[in-house]
């Protein structure tokens, strides 16, 4: 009887959460990738007692701060480089100007500045071979770039390399809907593909934060993970095919788009998730599902990251085949959100909670799978898991939660100075670094907790004022020797760019990184492509 009567005003609570609609639907606007602010900090590179130029103190990249020396094999430009590049692309593609040569060598966080006085725009993948056919007959050193949004420093040159944009390359060259094959330029940029997609009944399998300005090309470099992947997988298994020039201006033709071919190795991988140290992609070939009719959305939260832990593991039980999101956030991401984005309103307004959880749902019922997920409300409320939530009754109301999640780091950014830190680890003990990272660090900073829980990973983000070297100590080496202890990864999804090149180890052995170190050698001898990047800098000497 007790149960019975517990159990309906469960029901009744929980019935009063699906309806609720919530007082004011924030903008639909996707983050697109560009700060609105401008920092309130400078560089991270310092060339201060130094007493020279081409050497680099990163002071952000190690607990020691590192120096980074130019390569001296590498050239510097001369006239004839340009005539030549003029020559070859127009001189419109060809751009000196100081002002667009500013945003290109900074960082989407203004943390890493480089002083490249060039950057090239090639329109087909003829002009990107020839561009590095000549680059690397000069030992001109060359930084691909896409929509500059990555978080490690990798999208923006070190020191004077020539920036090679992609964003002119964006056709889109076919679509299969048969097959739901999509092949296209490399410079496509992802918030465009979702939309034509979206017209064509598909979606693509990857969404993350910066669609509105990260490049497919940048997406299969980075292999990005993002929202959706506990769905949809890796790049590795969506990315059918892909066309890329090596160093030496070859061009490897791997465009295919069958789902099966198993004729020998199958080197597209090693492009994807390689960040431009191996070569430039040109165009990708990506299975893309099609778009289901029943999407829901639902905003929860939840007592203790136990009790977050816990519904996971009751959410692929009891949603498996249409669960396609399962995000969360801490209290104090989600404070810096409401505090410093526009238009951002607490969907659980009446008190804030220790976490919140975003799960989404696409299925191809829509009440099954709204009945479905109402019981597994129901359910996880009845079991504690839950302690309030809503579920989004339009898509305004979905995107305003999408919002919430996705607009963390933008939120960071406003906040202050940051430190990122992009880790898989197992579940269970994920926010044990949060946890133990706030009593290392006490007052000194803020420490965030947020990322894609269902993937296993974790987005440690340190909040403060400004960057203080007393705070990079408490965080640095002891976030990468945790990680390494519990067998995570150093990158779960943004790869290692600049800031982590050095920190490998930490995640792969000495013979793995060896290898990784020969491929590179093997298919740019010179090492023009994407310098001081990704491996360790002890295997340059
Ligand atoms: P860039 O930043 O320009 O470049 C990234 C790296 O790829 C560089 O090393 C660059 O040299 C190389 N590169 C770029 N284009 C090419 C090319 N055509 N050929 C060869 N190399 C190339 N990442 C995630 O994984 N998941 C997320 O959820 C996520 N959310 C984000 C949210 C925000 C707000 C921001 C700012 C970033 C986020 N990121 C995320 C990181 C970033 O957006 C991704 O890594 C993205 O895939 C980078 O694409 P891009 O076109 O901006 O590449
Ligand atoms: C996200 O999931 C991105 O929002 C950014 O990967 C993560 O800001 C970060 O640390
Ligand atoms: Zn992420």
């Amino acid at each position: 009887m007790e149960k019975l009567r517990a159990t309906s005003s469960l029901r009744r609570s929980l019935k009063s959460i699906l309806n609720r609609q919530l007082s004011s639907v924030s903008e639909i606007r996707y983050l697109n990738g560009k700060r609105s602010c401008q920092p309130t900090f400078n560089l991270i590179r310092d060339h201060k007692n130094l007493g020279e130029a081409n050497s680099i103190r990163y002071r952000c990249f190690s607990s020691v701060s590192t120096v980074v020396q130019r390569n001296p094999s590498f050239s510097t430009l001369n006239p004839d480089d340009i005539s030549y590049f003029k020559q070859l692309l127009g001189e419109k593609s060809v751009i000196q100007d100081e002002d667009r040569l500013e945003t290109v060598n900074t960082d989407w966080m203004h943390k890493y500045k480089g002083s490249s006085k060039l950057l090239l725009q090639p329109r087909t993948t003829e002009e990107v071979a020839q561009i590095l056919k000549y680059c690397n007959s000069r030992r001109l050193a060359v930084v691909p770039q896409g929509g500059n949004t990555g978080l490690v420093g990798g999208s923006v040159p070190v020191f004077d390399e020539v920036i090679v944009n992609l964003g002119s390359m964006n056709n889109i060259i076919s679509f299969d809907k048969v097959s739901g094959i999509l092949v296209c330029e490399a410079g496509c940029i992802l918030e465009n593909l979702i939309s034509f997609l979206d017209n064509q009944g598909f979606i693509m399998p990857l969404d993350l934060g910066a669609k509105g300005s990260c490049q497919i090309g940048g997406n299969v470099s980075t292999n990005a993970g993002g929202l959706r992947l506990v769905r949809y997988g890796s790049l590795h298994g969506n990315v059918l095919g892909l066309e890329a020039v090596l160093a030496n201006g070859d061009v490897l033709d791997m465009l295919g788009t069958l789902r099966k071919d198993n004729t020998g190795y199958d080197l597209k991988h090693l492009f994807i998730g390689s960040e431009g140290s191996l070569g430039i992609v040109t165009k990708v070939s990506i299975l893309t599902p099609p778009k289901l009719s029943s999407e829901n959305i639902a905003f929860l939260a939840c007592r203790d990251y136990s009790s977050c832990q816990k519904l996971l593991m009751e959410a692929k039980r009891k949603l498996g085949e249409v669960l396609s999101a399962f995000e969360f956030l801490d209290i104090q991401a989600m404070d810096l959100v409401l505090n410093h984005l526009d238009g951002v309103r607490n969907p659980l307004p009446a008190t804030m909670h220790n976490f919140y959880v975003l799960i989404e749902t696409t299925g191809s019922d829509e009440s099954y799978d709204r009945e479905k997920l109402e019981a597994f409300l129901l359910s996880s409320m009845e079991g504690g898991l839950i302690s309030d939530g809503v579920i989004a009754q339009d898509i305004n109301q979905a995107s305003s939660f999408w919002r919430i999640r996705e607009g963390v780091p933008e939120a960071l950014m406003k906040a202050g100075a940051v430190y990122k830190y992009d880790l898989s680890l197992p579940v269970e003990k994920l926010y044990d670094l949060v946890n133990d990272m706030r009593t290392r660090l006490g007052d000194l900073a803020r420490v965030i907790g947020y990322g894609h829980l269902g993937d296993g990973n974790l987005h440690l983000n340190v909040s403060a004022a400004q960057y203080d070297d007393k705070i990079l100590e408490q965080i640095e080496p002891y976030v990468y020797e945790w990680t390494s202890k519990h067998r995570g990864s150093i990158s779960a999804e943004h790869g290692l760019g600049l800031m982590k090149a050095n920190k490998i180890y930490y995640s792969k052995s000495p013979e793995t990184v060896k290898t990784m170190g020969s491929i590179k050698k093997l298919l740019d001898p010179n090492g023009i492509l994407n310098p001081y990047k990704v491996l360790p800098h002890s295997l340059n000497s």
